[in-house]
């Protein structure tokens, strides 16, 4: 899979992409991440990017041009899978997450400053907010949704890393692990798993499961059953 990344801070991706499971993956050839900076594609003299929004307030957006110009300089963009982070877009989810992963390149448009001109919405597919709070710019964003997206591609990650028990894939919270001591501080470790019966391990888990996710998550439950 192809992931090419829109923003004016190339820098803030150092690290979370080169190292652990985003490098490996990336080493072996499952993703290839590229950079296109749309500064490069400003046709102001400065290489501003932004300006004032018409109607006036507080604050400088982003201008349509050079993000325009940037998504066509990207070979066969116009195939590609074009997402602009924003807070005003649909909430991100694993769902969402598994809908990206099979589609061969997307595109990430990282905004910043207050906003951004409006039409720039014209030349994309999707607009993905990852929660309801307020970034600084949409990098942070970006860095999510390549790390849960890459993960889930062909060969990614081992069998004992495996995402088929992660939390939410099957619409569930994860049941609680343990690993040794079986006992510190005088907390043990729950019976059922020393036990060695692989079927009653299994059933607690599973009822773990949907224990921990009726307290601390019903919305889960509620949206799972209206999948059914
Ligand atoms: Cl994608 N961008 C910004 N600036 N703030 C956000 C966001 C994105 N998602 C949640 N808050």
């Amino acid at each position: 899979m192809k992931i090419t990344i829109l923003t004016i801070f190339p820098e803030m991706f150092a690290g979370v992409f080169t190292e652990s499971i985003l490098k490996r993956a990336q080493g072996q050839g499952s993703v290839e991440i590229n950079f296109v900076n749309f500064r490069d594609f400003s046709l102001n003299k400065h290489h501003r990017v932004d300006d004032y929004s018409f109607g006036g307030g507080p604050g400088l957006i982003l201008a349509v041009e050079p993000i325009y110009l940037a998504l066509k300089s990207i070979p066969a963009y116009d195939t590609a899978f074009k997402i602009l982070m924003t807070p005003q877009g649909t909430p991100y989810s694993q769902k969402i997450a598994n809908d990206f992963s099979k589609k061969d390149h997307i595109i990430i448009i990282c905004g910043h400053y207050e906003g951004f001109d409006d039409r720039i919405l014209n030349f994309v597919d999707m607009e993905v907010s990852i929660g309801d709070y307020v970034l600084t710019g949409g990098e942070i964003g970006a860095m999510v949704i390549v790390d849960s997206v890459t993960r889930l591609l062909p060969g990614v990650l081992s069998s004992d890393e495996s995402f088929e028990q992660d939390s939410f894939y099957n619409g569930l919270l994860e049941f609680p692990q343990y690993t040794r001591p079986q006992e510190f501080m005088g907390m043990k470790v729950p019976d059922v798993l020393l036990s060695g019966n692989h079927a009653e391990i299994e059933k607690w888990r599973k009822e773990e499961s949907l224990k921990r996710t009726k307290e601390r998550r019903p919305d889960l439950l509620k949206k799972r059953s209206e999948n059914d």
